[in-house]
């Protein structure tokens, strides 16, 4: 079927031929069952190609290895010449490119714009990176002799991302990595392979201005669960970086630690914001209602729990009530629509169950309903319920917001932090010693703990991830870089003696 997303694709420089695998400029189709790959803003058929299978996966290794040879060697500054013209090409291609997001992620297009966005950010975090690959100098005991750490390139890196950020999260990992010196092997989402396509096309666009870069640099493979997990167990990727749901991570985290490899996961989030007593409201309804119903609830870093003191509660739930009945819900392309729709029916059945749970707890749902015709667009739900209900600790990737009330800070936290996950978090409040409190050891449990904004829409230059269910890795900004190198310690002696450390004497 004719859809403008093809021509967008072709202006892109995607081949016609769609195929799962892409090592630089050499596309390669799969051998595996045909995707057929349906549009969540109208179901739409937009592609159907082979996927690839794990045993299509040997070619890309051996591509990423011998690339890994070359590319070590490189200067920093010089791999970060490359992405910095990657972050250009990206400023290009920046409308098509959301546009592609838009169609096979259904998110709204000032969100895609927003992640191609945090792509050239993470260009530009990754080029100042690139001169600044740092290590320590230490205060040897030993007279006459240095101590000092260096960085160096890891080897290939396996990037496995989710349909939610089906770009961004690959820029973040592979834009760091390849000027730490490692190869990306890229496994996107089967639910957005054209991102994955159109990304690949924009850097190999820059790739034909570098002719001396190895093609093996960049590479990706589209393929099902069989496929993540011949990644996962794959001697040659040192580093496997994963974001997605805590059942993939636990089960990728195996595998690479059977194998003593380093895992990367960013999973599962199952975010609270507290809205304490001096809280803003106005502030409060919006940064509640673009965490919790933004990207339609289906960012890692969606508002899932909103935990308000008693004395507030029912002036906020009625002004969000009152915000969420005017939502404008529709086409993700079109003008002044906020949500989008669900990725696909699966998820509206999750959706469904997890609001069948909250009733059976004794929630009183609001919205939550589907909204006929083609695609599965919802209602966003909020559901007032009682803190001991069982599925508030579950995180379900559609835009429902729970509701507590709490009397006393501590009890809040105690709230907030009583669940497996621990990716992101804000306190509401213009009371300073709550707000110390909440970032405080004794604080949010999370990786992400923010004060008077919402949970979502972090900034690159920050490290992005969480801890217990969500897998404790860091991407992004900060020193995340170091997760993609592996340090040297040197100690150098540059005197005649040979003294030993911990004063061991050891004369022949
Ligand atoms: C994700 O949902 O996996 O903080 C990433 C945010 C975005 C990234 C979300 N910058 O909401």
């Amino acid at each position: 079927m004719p859809t403008p997303l093809n021509d967008v694709l072709a202006a892109l420089g995607v081949p016609a031929n769609r195929t799962a695998i892409a090592i630089g400029n050499n596309w390669i189709p799969g051998t595996g069952e045909t995707l057929h790959v349906r549009s969540p803003v109208d179901g739409s058929m937009l592609a159907s190609f082979p996927l690839a299978t794990a045993n299509d996966l040997k070619p890309i290794l051996d591509a990423a290895t011998n690339a890994f040879h070359d590319w070590r060697m490189v200067p920093a500054p010089v791999r970060g010449e490359f992405v910095r013209r990657i972050g250009i090409k990206l400023r290009e291609r920046k409308t098509e490119l959301a546009q592609v997001v838009s169609w096979e992620a259904g998110k709204i297009l000032a969100e895609s714009l927003g992640e191609v966005q945090e792509m050239i950010d993470i260009c530009d975090f990754a080029v100042g990176l690139s001169r600044q690959l740092h290590g320590l100098t230490i205060a040897s005991e030993r007279p006459g002799h240095r101590l000092m750490e260096q960085w160096h390139p890891l080897g290939p890196a396996g990037v496995i991302t989710a349909f939610n950020f089906p770009v961004a999260v690959w820029a973040w990992n592979a834009m760091l990595g390849l000027v730490c010196g490692d190869p990306i092997v890229w496994k996107p989402s089967p639910k957005t392979p054209l991102c994955a396509l159109a990304t690949h096309a924009i850097v190999v666009d820059v790739l034909r201005e570098f002719p001396e870069i190895p093609q093996g640099v960049v590479s990706f493979i589209i393929g099902d669960r069989e496929v993540g997990e011949a990644i996962a167990g794959a001697n040659e990727l040192p580093l496997i970086s994963a974001t997605g749901s805590v059942a993939m991570g636990r089960a990728v985290g195996q595998k690479v630690a059977a194998r003593l490899g380093r895992s990367l996961l960013e999973l599962g989030g199952n975010n609270a914001m507290i809205v304490a007593p001096t809280a803003d409201l106005e502030l409060a309804v919006r940064s509640i209602t673009f965490a919790a119903v933004g990207t339609c609830g289906q960012r890692c870093t969606s508002l899932r729990r909103l935990i308000v003191h008693e004395s507030i509660a029912d002036n906020l739930i009625a002004r969000l009530k009152g915000v969420y009945s005017k939502l404008p819900i529709g086409n993700p392309l079109e003008k002044g629509v906020l949500v989008g729709p669900l990725i696909d029916e699966a998820a509206f059945e999750s959706m469904q169950e997890a609001l069948e749970s909250a009733r059976q707890a004794g929630g009183q749902v609001t919205g939550g309903g589907r909204i006929p015709g083609e695609g599965f667009y919802v209602h966003p739900a909020i559901v007032e319920i009682d803190a001991a209900a069982p599925i508030i600790r579950e995180e379900t990737f559609a835009p429902i917001l729970y509701v507590m009330r709490y009397r006393e800070l501590s009890e809040a936290i105690a709230m907030q932090n009583n669940v497996p996950q621990g990716l992101s978090s804000s306190i509401l409040t213009n009371d300073l010693r709550e707000a110390e409190m909440f970032l405080s050891p004794a604080g949010s449990d999370c990786g992400i703990a923010n004060v008077n904004i919402g949970t979502s829409g972090a900034e690159i230059g920050g490290a992005f991830g969480g801890e217990k269910e969500t897998g404790g890795g860091r991407e992004s900004g900060s020193d995340s870089w170091k997760a993609y190198m592996r340090r040297v310690t040197n100690t150098i002696n540059y005197s005649k003696e040979l003294p030993l450390a911990q004063g061991i004497k050891f004369d022949i």
